[in-house]
């Protein structure tokens, strides 16, 4: 582990040797050796890719991050009375954190706000944001630079925490993986502590469709570039031109299905894997879903993760939705 310690501010850095996109090899391997092709979406987020999701956040299409912000602005009070006034808030996914300071204000204003701790697999996004809400709060921010589908447990903890999954993040977690995870984050909870959890709700194809759309490109632009990680990470051949953006809603899934489309016949070799992996023109690999949640089906899944809603708060679309929950045994 790599800390580094600058008055109020630490850094931990807890990814394998060679940093966040090492474990990938084996990943993409299978990933891209079954017969419908599938890339994590944790591999979009390198610097450029991070820098690609924050032009998305501002794009007039791509509702969410709107949305979520006007609930925090309307709501952060009573979110942070609900919470219990806690002391530290911890950020899985933290990213930029943008929307994170309407929430740090009302901790601030309502006094109870000692610490901060955002957690999320870029380096140099997290160490920009820990720096800067340091500087801007005068308060002790301890980052954690790790996978938290891997290190959840190495959050650090102290408390009365609420710890904030904001964005949406959660519907890029397939079924089974976000059962796992929500009881892991359960397991991790306090009696005093709660979890705050942003969810994109059920909505119109059309809405869903040009959101993740968009007509600047910039959704196609982020999406394509998992296939210059992977050249650059795994020494791959793919040529980025030669690929499509997709993106369409499947309401039986209830999730934006994101996927690349092969424009022709093609063979990747990628040489650190030593496998060649062939294409057949308009052959479609998924990179990400994106799933929407209705209040009733999310209360569920929460009940089977033990968790439980103290409260909830959409927008005045109603469009997104925050919910606040804690440990149903500890209530
Ligand atoms: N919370 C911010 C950013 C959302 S983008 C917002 O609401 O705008 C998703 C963030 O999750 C990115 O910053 C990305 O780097 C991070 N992330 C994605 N997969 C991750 C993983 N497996 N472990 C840790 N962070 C991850
Ligand atoms: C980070 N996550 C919530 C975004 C989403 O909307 O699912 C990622 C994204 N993919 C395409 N556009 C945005």
């Amino acid at each position: 582990m790599d800390s580094t310690i600058t008055n109020e501010i630490t850094v931990d850095v807890h990814l394998p040797p060679g940093g966040p996109l090492s474990g990938m090899a084996a990943d993409v391997r299978a990933g891209l050796t079954k017969p419908f092709k599938e890339l994590s979406p944790r591999y979009f987020y390198d610097e450029r890719g991070s820098e690609l999701f924050e032009a998305i956040t501002e794009l007039p299409e791509y509702y969410p991050t709107r949305a979520e912000r006007a609930i925090l602005e309307r709501q952060a009070a009573g979110i942070c009375a609900s919470a219990g006034s806690p002391t530290t808030l911890i950020e899985l996914g933290s990213g930029s954190a943008s929307k994170t300071r309407v929430l740090l204000d009302a901790m601030d204003k309502a006094g109870c706000l000692e610490a901060y701790a955002p957690v999320d697999i870029s380096e140099q996004i997290t160490r920009d944001t820990a720096e800067a809400v340091a500087a801007e709060y005068g308060i002790t921010v301890h980052g954690l630079v790790c996978d938290f589908e891997r290190d959840l447990e190495r959050i650090p903890l102290a408390g009365p925490r609420v710890i904030a999954f904001l964005g949406g993040t959660i519907g890029n977690f397939e079924p089974a993986q976000r059962a796992s995870f929500l009881a892991r984050v359960a397991n991790l909870l306090g009696p005093e502590d709660h979890f705050l959890l942003g969810t994109d709700l059920v909505k119109s194809r059309e809405v869903l469709e040009a959101a993740y759309n968009d007509s600047a490109g910039v959704t196609a632009a982020f999406n394509k570039n998992v296939l210059s990680v992977l050249n650059r990470e795994l020494g791959a051949d793919f040529d980025v031109d030669a690929f499509e953006h997709v993106a369409f809603w499947d309401d039986e899934n209830l999730w934006v299905d994101i996927r690349l489309r092969s424009l022709a016949r093609q063979l990747i070799e990628i040489p650190s894997l030593g496998i060649r992996v062939a294409f057949g023109r308009g052959e479609e690999m998924r990179t990400e879903i994106s799933t929407k949640f209705a209040r009733d089906g999310l209360a569920g899944i929460y009940a089977e993760a033990g968790l439980e809603i103290v409260d909830w708060w959409t927008d005045p679309e109603g469009l997104f939705a925050l919910s606040l929950t804690r440990r149903a045994d500890q209530a």
